[in-house]
């Protein structure tokens, strides 16, 4: 009996003793997330969730959107629960601009807004919306995703912003409620939203119009009321933000290829894990595939859309592209040397190597 109760107490202080181990083991191997879950289901503390609020300014039925869906969803899986990505779109927390800066505060951890009003805080960003710049989406691709894209992405951080990856808003095509344009000559006069950018502004400016900066949430509006006569902006934006109720007339000047810019809040991305960085990093090169081929779909049917719903298609000729070409050839020219002469010989470049 005495033996027998002897040999007991030994077994249950073994398997105390062999208790102890496997928590000392499991807690000198955190990484290990399953072996973890698996042997010390109840004494995990919960897991604190981390919130990104994403904002952009089109809507929920715009590529963008669609992308951002993606982004979040892939997040949300690899993280495995650590990260929820909320969306808000058509401006819920602001035009680009403002969501920028809520960004470098840190009140709010994402958004994607187009390069002309990233201009304002990285100068070097003004190239890409150098007024026919990129020939075709197949050379913004390699350029942007490339060196040099790369290279103005890393200028963000100083900024307290990250650049994750290019995504697309696409080639620029003219609106307006007063006439067809279908030459130089119909610009003048025309009120023209533009973004919030120098070389945009005074490109219009040379063409004879007259144009106010505007951050986008305010245009609708300022179309319906007659603030402004017209605006520039991709055929999916055009289609899906329904601008053909407010607008009669649309030319495929097609002057500048828009990028947008998926970013970060430095702040949020600086609290994450170098796993949880390089998630971000891959789900937006991921999403960014994504968006890029449903914007191409949606620019390339939505020209017809606009028309049934009634919008005068004005074609520009070859002629009339190369004299508009001509003439906002000196606004390059002078901010070739603001923006930083050698960053714009080095996208120059990019252009033509990826032309080749
Ligand atoms: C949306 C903007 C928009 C842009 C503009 O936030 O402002 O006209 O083309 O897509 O980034």
């Amino acid at each position: 009996m005495f033996k027998l109760l002897k040999s007991k107490k030994f077994v249950l202080v073994m398997v105390c003793l062999l208790a102890l181990a496997l928590i000392a083991g499991c807690g000198a191997q955190p990484k290990k997330e399953e072996a973890k879950k698996e042997e010390t289901p109840k004494e995990e503390p919960k897991k604190e969730v981390r919130i990104i609020r994403a904002g952009i300014g089109l809507n929920d039925k715009h590529p963008q959107y669609k992308g951002l869906a993606k982004f979040k969803e892939i997040v949300e899986q690899k993280t495995d629960g650590a990260i929820k990505v909320e969306l808000y779109h058509s401006g819920q927390l602001g035009d680009d601009r403002t969501m920028m800066e809520a960004l470098q505060l840190g009140t709010q951890e994402m958004t994607c807004p187009s390069t002309a009003p990233i201009a304002n805080f990285v100068k070097e960003f003004n190239v890409f919306d150098f007024p026919f710049l990129f020939p075709n989406e197949e050379v913004a691709d390699k350029v942007l995703d490339g060196p040099v894209g790369q290279e103005l992405l890393d200028k963000l951080p100083e900024q307290g912003l990250i650049g994750l990856a290019y995504w697309e808003n696409g080639f620029r095509n003219l609106t307006n409620s007063k006439r067809a344009v279908a030459t130089v000559e119909d610009f003048k006069g025309l009120k023209i939203r533009t973004m919030e950018n120098q070389v945009h502004l005074e490109a219009f400016r040379a063409l004879g119009a007259n144009p106010t900066p505007m951050p986008f949430p305010e245009l609708f509006t300022a179309m319906q009321q007659g603030t402004v006569d017209g605006q520039e902006n991709p055929y999916a934006t055009i289609y899906l933000q329904k601008f053909y109720e407010v607008q009669s007339h649309v030319s495929d000047t097609n002057h500048v290829y828009s990028p947008f810019v998926l970013m970060m809040s430095k702040k949020f991305w600086d609290e994450s894990t170098p796993e949880q960085q390089k998630i971000f990093l891959e789900a937006a090169k991921t999403a960014r595939d994504y968006e890029r081929k449903l914007n191409r779909e949606a620019n390339a049917k939505y020209l017809a859309e606009l028309e049934k719903e009634g919008m005068t298609y004005t074609h520009i000729s070859d002629e009339v592209r190369a004299e508009m070409q001509e003439i906002v050839k000196p606004i390059i020219e002078k901010f070739k040397d603001k923006v930083g002469a050698e960053t714009v010989d080095k996208v120059y470049k990019a252009i033509e190597e990826a032309q080749k």
